[in-house]
């Protein structure tokens, strides 16, 4: 199966991450797509146009990002990455969801800034985001204590999520007044799976 991807997605990067922790990574091809080409044929795979998308040998699909990890989480029997069952599932979603919205709201600060013309920018909505993400990263630094002792989804999609963030210099210093979080985020970071899809250009 291959998973169109781009190096710098974040959203990608969870998927290479779930595929790496789970050992799968040798099952996943990764085959390139540019989302904002004019001539990009990704909306064949995803008709939102968007990576990641799965794509299997018979040219069947799966998107989004939360969907192909569970389902390439499916695909091996050692310890699951999203719990089965249970209170546990729901905290690891919910930490999936809140990861998920403050990479989201990067995204879109990044957009606003690097490809919206000038004259079009809405300060109103530049200012939701921020705080979209500020608000975010200060629910995750008062709740590490409760997801920092396994690596399941949810801390999967929150190392993608600050690696977005500091690569894509979205905030000046997502670690100040931060420092349960950044100890953690230092915990994790010598991870194979977090050194192998760190975002590069
Ligand atoms: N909810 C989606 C978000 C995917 C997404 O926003 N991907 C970005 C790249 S980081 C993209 O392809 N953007 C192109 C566009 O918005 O048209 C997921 O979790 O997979």
């Amino acid at each position: 199966m291959k998973l169109r991807f781009s190096i710098t997605s974040p959203f990608v990067r969870k998927c290479r991450m779930v595929a790496i922790e789970a050992g799968i990574e040798d099952k996943l091809e990764l085959a390139p797509a540019n989302a904002w080409a004019a001539d990009t044929d990704l909306h064949r795979d995803n008709p939102l146009c968007k990576v990641p998308a799965l794509v299997f040998d018979d040219g069947s699909t799966l998107y989004d990002s939360p969907v192909i990890c569970e389902y390439l989480d499916s695909l091996h029997s050692g310890h699951k990455l999203f719990p089965e069952a249970g209170p546990e599932r729901w905290a690891q979603l919910k930490l999936q969801a809140l990861a998920d919205g403050i990479t989201e709201a990067a995204v879109q600060l990044r957009i606003e800034g690097n490809m919206r013309p000038e004259g079009a920018r809405w300060p109103t909505w530049v200012e939701r985001q921020t705080n979209a993400v500020n608000r975010g990263l200060d629910e995750l630094e008062r709740t590490v204590g409760h997801w920092d002792g396994v690596f399941l989804i949810g801390p999967i999609a929150v190392v993608a999520s600050l690696g977005y963030i500091e690569f894509r210099k979205i905030v000046p210093d997502w670690r100040q007044g931060r420092p349960h979080l950044a100890r953690w985020h230092a915990t994790v970071h010598n991870r194979r799976s977090v050194q192998e899809t760190e975002p590069k250009e």
